[in-house]
């Protein structure tokens, strides 16, 4: 849809030209298309569209494809990992970056989203973490809250019966292939260009060729949670950001030797300075 400017106005506020103008299948308050938004931003921003191969999860995203304006491949489920290394291998000038809830990621796909890391793959991975198997009815995922009440814990998640949840992004951070790792938020506004920031950083970091990035952003599943959009955005707030915090996790693009891919160019500053609240020690 075409908007005529009036003249003499200022546009403060758009759609970004990486986000393409559809009908989306997204429930009212699902976090996936914010984080779709921001996605669309930082590849607009650093021109990185034309070169872009995303690869797209099984999962609620699972039509990314069709709402971002980039080229895109469909992995199996949890497999987007393993899929950007065949593309990376096949395509060095690409700009590959994978997106994938926490099933996808954190269940099925432990194995593959590992050892990406571990190479120290040049991919931007995108973790959108909503605690919960969205797209197939909100059974429990490694990622569920103990007490969270989902369609296959009903009484709420018990660690005597379901095992205690898992930080994912904190057990991918100690490898060493790990170059950068974040966590961000989808709960406020403050927490949504917090978040862009990591993505934009993530995405600068594959550009300079220093390893494996990974932005995990904490999102609100209202249906699977059985919750109004308000409600959910609330427990986001309260208690998902308190299991998981938002920040820097791991940054060690200092120490990590920097190997442009051959048609990198369109790098930028951002990312957390040294002495901001999120900027980590490095480990
Ligand atoms: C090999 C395989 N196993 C299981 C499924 C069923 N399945 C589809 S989506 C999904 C979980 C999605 O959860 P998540 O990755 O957290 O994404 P969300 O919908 O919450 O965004 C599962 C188990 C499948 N499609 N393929
Ligand atoms: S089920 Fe949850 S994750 Fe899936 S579209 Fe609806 S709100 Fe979003
Ligand atoms: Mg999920």
């Amino acid at each position: 849809m075409s908007v005529t400017i009036p003249e003499g106005a200022r546009v403060v506020f758009g759609r970004p030209e990486l986000l393409l103008d559809r009908t989306t299948h997204y429930c009212p308050g699902c976090g996936h298309g914010v984080v779709h938004r921001l996605v669309a931003e930082v590849l607009g921003e650093l021109g990185l569209g034309p070169r872009t191969i995303a690869v797209a999860p099984v999962g609620c995203a699972v039509f990314a494809y069709e709402y971002l304006g980039v080229d895109f491949v469909e992995a199996p489920h949890g497999r987007a990992p393993a899929v950007a290394t065949g593309i990376r291998r096949v395509r060095p000038e690409a700009f590959v970056l994978t997106y994938q809830g926490d099933g996808d990621l954190a269940a099925i796909g432990t194995g593959e989203i590992v050892h990406a890391a571990a190479r120290g793959e040049l991919l931007t991975a995108v973790f959108v973490n909503n605690g919960i198997y969205g797209m197939t009815g909100g059974q429990m995922a490694p990622t569920t809250l103990l007490g969270q009440r989902s369609t296959s814990t009903p009484l709420g998640r018990e660690a005597s019966l379901h095992g205690y949840p898992v930080p994912m992004t904190e057990m991918l951070a100690v490898l060493p292939g790990v170059a950068y790792a974040a966590r961000g938020s989808v709960a406020d506004s403050v927490a949504i260009g917090r978040t862009k920031r990591y993505l934009r950083r993530a995405c600068e970091v594959q550009l300079e060729g220093r390893g494996f990035a990974i932005v995990e952003v904490i999102s609100n599943c209202p249906v699977g949670w059985g919750m109004t959009p308000q409600a959910s955005i609330e427990r986001l707030k309260e208690v998902v950001a308190t299991a998981y915090p938002p920040g820097v996790i791991v940054d060690r693009t200092a120490s990590a030797p920097a190997a442009p891919a051959p048609a990198a160019g369109a790098t930028a500053a951002g990312g957390a300075a040294p002495g901001e609240p999120d900027a980590p020690a490095e480990r």
